[in-house]
């Protein structure tokens, strides 16, 4: 037995080799933290890089809704309205007023409202108050560039989304509207696309190169639109294929989503964005969704510009019924289980040589199919 001066000793080596090996083990919790955050984050950089020329935030839809607090009680009989703008602290509705959100509906965490979302509302002797939302058709929704983990809506309860594109001396982009005419099918959101500016082309609406590079979508069942914002051209047509339906504007920064939005809703005020002289792209101006009813009952949804379309969780299967133009054709290829990349005898490969399906068309499906997560 040792003296309690031994005793003391051990107690005192026990609690330091206690301190050391907690320090240890925190310290290998934290190298292990760290190493998955950073195999996260170059994944993600790694995801970011197939799926784009640029880095910015990407948009997805979904068709299944975030959660959403169960209704306060008495909300169902109240009026409804479509929220307009989301604000700090107050909501604009369609109608025109400004509203606030009920205090039961601030304490869910979970509670968000975007632009389109259907609520019911409260006559107050202020504000009217917003006392429940109603659950969501679709929405359209970006990753929170402040919170990886978050999405942010951009718009909700839409039935067309048109995906804009801006003719220049430079070309579209159409692995822009490859991935989101995708994006928008898994969504369950009809798709239509406006190539806006033709007045920048030599041959305007009837350009020869706008043509080529349309074809295989003039050939799909997509409603294709060739405006001009500036000069009014296409209008008409557009405005009448919108008519009566909630519609969302959706493409990158500085094609002119705005200006069209302004064309066509002559009464309305959005800003729109000068375009930079030195390399002609376009500056950000519409930084947040907002929208706006037409005398019809038409309801246009401004976005901000985004970089990029993100698929979420996608099967190859489902890129591969995306490109309906190959379903002619797959029957043919030598293998079933093709998958009209490189193999030999595919079908889909010999019609993209012989031109009968579009060569960026399929060039673009390769690099959606490649970008998938295994
Ligand atoms: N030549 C030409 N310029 C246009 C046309 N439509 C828009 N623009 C110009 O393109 C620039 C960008 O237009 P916006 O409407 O702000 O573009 P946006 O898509 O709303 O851009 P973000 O809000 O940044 O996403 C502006 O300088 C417009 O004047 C058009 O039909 N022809
Ligand atoms: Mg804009
Ligand atoms: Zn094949």
């Amino acid at each position: 037995m040792g003296s309690e001066q031994d005793k003391e000793a051990l107690r005192a080596a026990a609690a330091r080799f206690m301190k050391r090996q907690v320090g240890r083990d925190e310290q290998q919790r934290r190298k292990q933290e760290s190493k998955a955050r950073r195999a996260t984050q170059q994944r993600h950089e790694r995801t970011r890089r197939d799926w784009d020329e640029d880095d910015e935030p990407f948009a997805k839809i979904r068709r299944a809704e975030p959660a959403r607090p169960a209704a306060t009680a008495g909300s169902t009989d109240l009026p409804r309205a479509t929220v307009a703008a989301v604000h700090q602290g107050r909501i604009e509705l369609d109608d025109g007023t400004t509203a606030r959100i009920a205090g039961e509906l601030l304490l869910d965490p979970n509670f968000r409202l975007c632009v389109g979302d259907e609520v019911a509302v409260q006559a107050t002797a202020g504000p009217p108050r917003i006392r429940m939302l109603l659950p969501r058709r679709s929405w359209l929704a970006r990753p929170d560039p402040g919170n990886p983990h978050r999405e942010l809506l951009l718009a909700a309860n839409v039935d067309v989304a048109v995906i804009v594109v801006a003719a220049s001396e430079s070309g579209l982009r159409p692995g822009l509207i490859d991935r989101c005419l995708l994006a928008l099918a898994r969504g369950g959101v009809a798709a239509a696309l406006c190539v806006n500016k033709v007045d920048l082309l030599p041959g305007g609406a009837a350009d020869a190169s706008l043509a080529a590079t349309m074809m295989p979508y003039v050939t799909t069942a997509v409603p294709v639109f060739h405006c001009s914002a500036r000069l009014g051209l296409g209008l008409p047509a557009l405005r009448d294929h919108l008519a009566g339906k909630t519609c969302v504007f959706v493409g990158h920064s500085g094609v002119g989503k705005s200006a069209l939005a302004n064309a066509l809703d002559p009464g309305g005020d959005r800003r729109t964005g000068a375009v930079r002289a030195h390399d002609g792209k376009g500056r950000h101006t519409t930084s947040a969704s907002s929208l706006r009813r037409l005398d019809d009952g038409t309801r246009l949804i401004d976005t901000p510009g985004v970089r990029e379309f993100g698929l979420g969780p996608c099967t190859a299967d489902e890129v591969r019924a995306g490109f309906e133009e190959f379903a002619p054709f797959v029957a043919n290829c030598r293998f079933g289980d093709c998958k009209h990349v490189d193999e030999p005898g595919c079908a889909v490969l010999e019609a993209v040589g012989a031109g009968r399906i579009d060569a960026a068309r399929h060039a673009s499906y390769v690099r959606i199919l490649a970008s998938l997560d295994p």
